[in-house]
């Protein structure tokens, strides 16, 4: 086997940096407001669609010499809504530092101030804090100097018969193109990183949309040439000032990898990349098995709390979900392992399936007809979703079933990809629409020109981290929409 001398790390993040993308770079300039500014005025400026780049200002005073300098708070804002909330009064976990607020000083006017950070905004509030009451202060231009890596002319546009669906996919490619940086970053306001998990949905939207395939080879390459010594992924990575894996690993996350690598290998034919990643694939795997118990079911490591993913709903028991999850990514390993003429893997893998299917028996309740997870044997959506993947289950009516029974819900756009995955897996080709319809809906009639990176309709406002304010409303995994529609349904 030519692949099993496995690449160093070293070589594969040689591969990712000679696959850095072009940035294509668009300025957008708003005039500035007739009124001059005086303490504790603002003004709000409204980019008209969501940006992600570099803001500069032209500033200028009106009446006596500036005898003072200018005091400013500048605000950047995806939604209207961010701006009516404060960063003092955050109290949430996640770092208050990507709350997008400036403060400047300006001592000489006119000024041409160009802002030294990169922000994800459409709204910019300016304020001013403090100014003497000798001049005023008269914004002249402001203007962003857009970036994507995503070419804008690549989506040639869909024109569905319903316009909700022409303007969910719009939403949809408006997301990915946001999120496609150096990287494909998951949301360019927070985190501002790749992802695992992400990457694999946003690569999948790329092949319907921008086609930009040498990003997701480079992104799978960083992968690779982050993993820890055991071979394992990290969740997460960084690329500055050097590329460097995070060093949390998530078992949901890491196996991902194998679809995201057999999705990408299916799409471009490209079957060096599958080779060379292959001992990659398998390490993923290698990390799983500590996860299984002796009874080929999944047991949560004690005292573990970040060990896998599946959604951001804080009340879910995960272990049928990953379950389902390494059947689904063992199902793509399987289809890896023969372009890699892999044959002992193979064959070793395909007899671990089917004793762990055998297994998820016992976590399937008769009675209701749906599975649990866990001692509480909690029923959710998640584990019914991912037991349809992992294919334990060809039930057509599981999810409703489910649905009906009070199923613990989904609240990441994240999962909701995987339940539109289900559906179409089970045939339910109207309903997927149904819920596009519904759920990616929604946000649009809330505003939404970019799809965020959480929504539960029965809490539009809602976030795991404590505040609206750090939630990110561009996010890369709520993109996919638009491989469903572009895909499947053309002919609406
Ligand atoms: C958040 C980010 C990211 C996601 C992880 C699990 O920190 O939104 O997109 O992949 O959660």
């Amino acid at each position: 086997m030519k692949t099993e001398s496995i690449m160093s790390n070293k070589a594969f993040l040689d591969t990712a940096e000679s696959l850095k993308p072009h940035l294509y770079r668009k300025t957008v300039t708003l005039p500035g407001k007739a009124e001059s500014l005086n303490r504790g005025d603002e003004a709000t400026y409204d980019f008209g669609k969501h940006l992600t780049g570099r803001v500069r200002l032209v500033l200028s005073g009106e009446g006596h010499h500036p005898d003072a300098p200018v005091w400013l708070r500048l605000r950047f804002a995806e939604r209207l809504t961010e701006l009516s909330e404060s960063l003092e009064d955050y109290r949430g976990w996640i770092s208050t530092s990507w709350i997008q607020e400036e403060e400047l000083r300006v001592d000489v006017l006119p000024a041409e101030i160009r802002l030294p950070r990169r922000y994800a905004f459409r709204y910019l509030r300016i304020e001013v804090r403090g100014i003497s009451s000798r001049f005023s202060l008269k914004i002249r231009e402001v203007s962003c100097e857009a970036a994507t890596s995503a070419d804008e002319e690549a989506p040639e546009k869909l024109h569905f018969r319903d316009p909700l669906l022409d303007r969910v996919d719009e939403v949809a490619c408006a997301t990915l193109r946001e999120c496609m940086q150096e990287v494909f970053e998951d949301g360019p306001k927070r985190d501002r990183r790749l992802w695992l998990g992400d990457l694999r949905l946003q690569a999948l939207t790329n092949y319907e949309t921008f086609r930009n395939n040498d990003l997701v080879k480079r992104c799978l390459y960083l992968f690779a040439g982050t993993a820890l010594a055991d071979g394992s992924l990290p969740t997460c990575l960084f690329t500055e000032p050097e590329v460097e894996g995070d060093d949390q690993y998530m078992f949901d996350y890491s196996l991902l990898f194998a679809k995201a690598l057999q999705d990408y290998h299916k799409e471009t034919g490209d079957r060096k990349t599958a080779e060379e990643l292959w001992p990659t694939v398998k390490a993923q795997f290698a990390a799983a098995e500590g996860f299984f118990g002796p009874d080929g079911l999944i047991r949560v490591p004690e005292g573990a709390e970040h060990w896998c993913f599946v959604d951001w709903n804080l009340e879910l028991d995960k272990e049928t979900a990953a379950l389902g999850i390494w059947l689904y990514c063992a199902e793509a390993a399987l289809s890896l392992a023969e372009t890699a003429g892999d044959e002992a893997f193979r064959r070793e893998l395909s007899e671990k399936m089917s004793a762990r299917r055998k297994a998820a028996e016992a976590l399937f309740d008769p009675a209701a007809g749906l599975f649990v997870s866990g001692p509480a044997r909690q029923i959710s959506l998640a584990s019914q979703i991912w037991a349809v993947l992992g294919g334990l289950t060809e039930d057509p009516e599981i999810l409703s079933r489910a649905a009906s029974a009070g199923a613990l819900k989904i609240v990441s756009p994240y999962l909701m990809h995987y339940e539109l995955e289900a559906l179409m897996k089970l045939g339910r080709k109207e309903e997927t629409l149904g819920v596009i319809r519904s759920y990616w809906g929604g946000m649009v009639r809330n505003g939404a020109d970019t799809f965020w990176e959480l929504y539960d309709p029965e809490d539009p406002d809602g976030s795991p981290y404590g505040g609206t304010i750090v939630n990110s409303y561009c996010h890369a995994w709520s993109c996919t929409p638009s491989y469903f529609l572009r895909r499947h349904f053309r002919d609406r």
